[in-house]
């Protein structure tokens, strides 16, 4: 079936900046897809195309990817004709058309965009819903799998006001039944521990940051873990809600060490951590709480870190900022033996073809993955498709509040009822998943 039309427009993500929408349209109708954008993005990422005129939205403007799409990238597939049930094809034939290894000269923000898009019209096509298309793509087994909620119920780092260094700390609901089970767990915790957090701190903790968790204006680690512990106790889950969390630690990785007061124009120098030091402190933290992962533990290119931690730990150990969802990098992290997981990011990459590549490479090595949002996000919930096609058993898409980050938990909800008996919920597997 021929593609009739392809259309970008800037439209408006979470937090208010510009971002691509594509329309894509075929016989069988209007599919479309919006990209999304982070804030801690990592050095080695693709190319997000900013216009970079500081004249209109402070320079993140996306008229020039929007442009890249309707007057490079819509002329020449249509023209091309290609299949789009055929994803490999159609990938290969956007990163001809930008030709460099990052995709630099369209973006990544306007190739994803299209490559999203054209996955859903091929859906579409073959009448079977995405996640089931995305399975078909990356070959993945039955039963399907649900992943296991890591609701992000406190915001720190680059996504929160307040001093706290770690970006995230999530519920992780492994013990529950079902995926539906998992969510009233976790939206349980999180009204308690909102309530909480405006007691112990005052009426603007309930406040929340980038991705809805509450954000608290607290220095420690320590005492977002008590809050938390606190508060999945009251709910009376101690034991079976497990916790997780993203440090995002290249944000404040400062001349070979890590400043957990990076908020501070005048931090003390003789207070930043040494990369042994911060892992000690990740090892007394697990020793007195339930955790059971750690996301982006050292800075992105400290190497000797990852593979100095990940030689004495037993949890998981996820990759972001390090590994981009890019081939080049996950394969460094698997030599080096870095971590175990990777946190899959479309954008990060910039195709849906690549992305499941980035998946099934991490499998062969033995890894777990994560699929992500960003924090800035918004109504699109092809994430969620991907998760379950992909087996991957894991996903973060923030807290439970807040429709950009519901919208994909809702729509995991939709596919566990249309799925009933054909699809079982990863719970404490949620690392192996793609073996259950
Ligand atoms: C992360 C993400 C998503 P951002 O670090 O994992 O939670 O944040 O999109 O800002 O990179
Ligand atoms: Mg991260």
């Amino acid at each position: 079936m021929a593609i009739t039309k392809i259309h970008a427009r800037s439209i408006y993500d979470s937090r208010g900046n510009p971002t691509v929408e594509v329309d894509v349209v075929t016989e069988t109708g209007l599919h479309r897809a919006i990209v999304p954008s982070g804030a801690s993005t990592g050095q080695h990422e693709a190319v997000e195309l900013r216009d970079g005129d500081k004249s209109k939205w402070a320079g993140k403007g996306v008229l020039k990817a929007v442009e890249n799409v309707n007057s490079v990238i819509a002329p020449a597939v249509i023209k091309k004709n290609l299949d789009v049930k055929d994803q490999a094809a159609v990938d290969a034939f956007l990163n001809s058309l930008d030709g460099t290894a990052n995709k630099g000269k369209l973006g990544a923000n306007a190739i994803l965009g299209v490559s999203l898009a054209i996955a859903k019209a091929a859906a579409a096509e073959k009448g079977i819903p995405l996640y089931a298309h995305v399975a078909d793509l990356a070959g993945t087994k039955k039963p399907y799998v649900l992943p296991v909620p890591f609701m992000n119920v406190l915001n720190g780092g680059s996504h929160a006001g307040g001093r706290l260094a770690f970006q995230e700390f999530m519920i992780v609901p492994s013990a529950a039944p079902t995926f539906t089970e998992a969510m009233r767990q976790g939206a349980e915790v999180y009204q308690i521990l909102k309530s909480l957090a405006k007691k112990r701190y005052g009426q603007s903790a309930g406040n929340v940051g980038d991705e809805g968790g509450v954000a608290p204006d607290i220095q420690t680690a320590e005492e977002a873990l008590d809050l938390i512990t606190d508060a999945i106790e009251q709910a009376g889950y101690t034991g079976t809600i497990k916790i997780a969390m993203d440090v995002a630690s290249s944000e404040f990785y400062r001349e070979g060490k890590y400043d957990l007061d990076f908020k501070n124009p005048d931090s003390d120098r003789s207070k930043w951590l040494t990369y042994q030091e911060l892992a000690a402190l990740y090892k007394s933290l697990a020793e007195k709480y339930p955790i059971v992962s750690i996301e982006d533990p050292f800075a992105e290119d400290d190497w000797e870190a990852w593979s100095y931690f990940f030689k004495t730990s037993d949890f998981q150990i996820v990759g972001d900022d390090l590994t981009v969802t890019n081939p080049e990098r996950i394969k460094t992290a698997i030599e080096k033996k870095a971590c175990n997981s990777l946190l899959l990011k479309v954008n990060q990459i910039g195709t849906l073809t690549e992305s499941i590549q980035a998946a099934k490479d991490s499998y062969a090595a033995g890894w777990g993955v994560m699929v992500s949002h960003r924090s800035g996000e918004t109504e699109d919930v092809t994430i969620a498709d991907i998760v379950v096609g992909l087996r991957a058993g894991q996903i973060k898409t923030g807290a439970p509040a807040r429709s950009e980050r519901l919208a994909k938990l809702n729509q995991i909800l939709r596919i566990e009822e249309e799925l009933g008996a054909n699809a079982v919920y990863a719970g404490e597997h949620f690392r192996t998943a793609v073996n259950i």
